[in-house]
């Protein structure tokens, strides 16, 4: 009786066994065949991709099969892409590749967008081998414009002493000076000062401004405007004539009358050829008037737009003005126009005066 029951749960555990085998294979089933469990027999192994399991095992497999195809798609791209760049199907490449083929500005270096390292491949002053330089571009091509160099030109108020950077449209504040009508840059780089009376220079170690021996000497006058060339003259310009300054004693001498009408309107400047020009307030808005060193006499050059042009320095190949309301405008030698760059609020401005190498 008990191996009655055995024999029964054996085979009672049998069925179960062979109903849930997860294979579905059975010792009794052809090579070709596979056990069915749901219909008891053994069936063609093909028939079975209508299992669940196995449609979805094929599924699988198509799907890997489709990635590879998009991946064998992509290989295929890319290796167009690298052995053949000039593809007519690659419209979208095309047209950088057809750019890059020149050098827009001539200064050797292809564009950055091309692959090259030009950053404005339409300015030959802008490009990794050029040095920077005061200007408004970025020359060197690193991002910043004007970075690791001076750009700064001193100016003045009656009190006060100043660096502007014209690029930049900054200013600060670096000193004091004595009531100043103008100053300029002697070419051994010290700085020069006028008042109505005396010429004065400016001590850099201690800051502080130093009167020359003697006081002018003679009636000069509203003394205005004062220039020192490469030569070490130093000009004055005082209503309509001109005169010079020993640097040395500080003695002034009258060199001539400007002849007309003209009338030193706040300054006079030399180019770095040396060339005298001030500003005359003789026209409705001041004129750039050029002046004969020789024989003090001046000739009108043109009106400038602007009014009370206290202050002038030639830097960077540029004539730079400043006016008694803190503009500051770049005149045109040629012919006078003048174009505002910057007011600076607040400010009044005196003289200004650069150095012998801009
Ligand atoms: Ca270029
Ligand atoms: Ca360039
Ligand atoms: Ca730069
Ligand atoms: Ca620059």
């Amino acid at each position: 009786m008990l191996k009655l029951i055995a024999l029964l749960m054996f085979a009672l555990l049998t069925a179960a066994c062979g109903s849930d085998d997860a294979t579905g294979e059975d010792p009794e089933c052809g090579a070709n065949e596979i056990y069915n469990p749901i219909s008891g027999a053994c069936e063609e192994r093909v028939r079975n991709a209508n299992n669940v399991n196995n449609v979805n095992n094929a599924n699988n497999v198509n799907n890997v099969n489709n990635a590879n195809n998009v991946n064998n798609s992509n290989n295929a791209n890319n290796s167009n892409n690298a052995t053949n760049n000039n593809d007519d199907e690659d419209m979208g490449m095309d047209m950088p590749d057809l750019l890059c083929t020149s050098d827009n500005d001539n200064d050797g270096h292809i564009a950055l967008e091309c692959g090259g390292d030009d950053c404005n491949d339409l300015e030959a002053a802008q490009n990794p081998t050029q040095a920077e330089i005061c200007d408004d571009l970025d020359n060197n091509c690193d991002s910043i414009v004007n970075n690791g160099i001076d750009c700064t030109f001193y100016a003045q108020s009656d009190q006060k002493l100043y660096l502007i950077d014209p690029f930049a449209r900054s200013i600060s504040e670096v000193g004091d000076v004595p009531g100043l009508f103008d100053m300029d840059t002697h070419p051994d780089g010290t700085l020069y000062g006028l008042t109505t009376t005396q010429l004065w220079r400016l001590d850099e170690t201690s800051m502080t401004w130093v009167a020359l021996p003697q006081p002018l000497g003679v009636d000069i006058g509203t003394a205005n405007g004062m220039a020192i060339d490469s030569e070490e003259n130093i000009w004055v310009t005082s209503g309509n004539n001109l005169f010079t300054v020993d640097v040395t004693t500080g003695v002034a001498t009258l060199v001539g009358a400007m002849g007309g009408t003209y009338s030193s309107s706040g300054d006079c400047v030399v180019t770095k050829s040396d060339a005298l020009y001030m500003t005359s307030s003789h026209t409705l808005t001041d004129s750039l008037v050029f002046i004969d060193g020789t024989t003090g006499v001046g000739s009108f050059v043109g009106t400038t737009g602007f009014n009370d042009i206290w202050a002038l320095t030639s830097a960077w190949n540029t004539l730079y003005g400043l006016t008694s309301s803190g503009q500051l405008i770049e005149i045109d030698r040629n012919n006078g126009q003048s174009t505002l760059i910057h007011t600076f609020n607040g400010y009044s401005f005196y003289g200004a005066a650069s150095t012998p190498d801009r």
